[in-house]
């Protein structure tokens, strides 16, 4: 008899599970006689405390984890904060020493590339990387001062006419160039000639002459004007 009453009673908390309801209360006391049902009221009493109190501890530990989530987000956020913040000084860092390398030529501070030779848009770039722009010679005095500089080879400069052919621009203003000084027979837009580089033709001193942009010459760059 014991027994079977045991098995009955597992059975009927399978079935019950966690709400009690007085259809279930009903049918458990018309199943069970009045005996069995006091003593299973009393277990599912006692489950649906527990229940609840899991319940409970459910909510406690959803906002647990939530708390915990916000945290995470705050550490991340702060770590991002951290790495960008070096790399941003780094960047100052490394520009300023960049800046070390140029030299007062005239009134104006210039780079000159003379080992490593590269394409007209990666020589902007490189400035850029320097903060500072491919050279952009404004007048005659300029000219004079960097020109005697520059020897034996081929440097860029900020000039191109990329926008429109013939129309020759300063890279660093978008505006038109103020100032050219042409090898005879140049501009003379051999191929694809679009950027401008100051070369030595066995001259005193260099000359303008276009160039295809992806030729591999030397290069120089200038500060800003602070
Ligand atoms: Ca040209
Ligand atoms: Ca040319």
């Amino acid at each position: 008899m014991k027994i079977v009453l045991k098995v009955l009673l597992i059975y009927l908390l399978l079935q019950i599970g966690n709400t009690q309801t007085c259809l279930e209360s009903k049918k458990l006391d018309e199943t069970c006689g009045s005996y069995c049902f006091k003593v299973v009221k009393q277990l599912l009493g006692h489950t649906n405390s527990l229940q609840k109190q899991v319940n409970g501890q459910e909510s406690e530990l959803k906002k647990e984890t939530l708390e915990r989530f916000a945290n995470m987000e705050q550490q991340l956020r702060s770590l991002k904060e951290d790495i960008e913040k070096p790399k941003q000084n780094l960047n100052e860092e490394t520009v300023k020493e960049f800046q070390k390398l140029y030299e007062k030529i005239g009134s104006k501070y210039y780079y000159i590339e003379r080992q490593h030779k590269i394409n007209w848009f990666a020589a902007v770039h490189k400035c850029h990387e320097h903060g500072s722009h491919l050279a952009s010679i404004q007048n005659q005095q300029e000219f004079n001062a960097l020109g005697p500089k520059l020897k034996g080879d081929h440097y860029w400069i900020d000039i191109n006419d990329l926008g429109h052919k013939g129309v020759y621009r300063s890279h660093t203003t978008g505006q038109a160039t103020p100032y050219f000084n042409w090898y005879n027979g140049e501009p003379n837009n051999n191929g694809h000639e679009r950027c401008v580089a100051l070369e030595e033709r066995g001259q005193p001193t260099v000359q303008m002459n276009d160039q295809d942009c992806t030729a591999l010459n030397l290069f120089v760059c200038e500060l800003f004007e602070k």
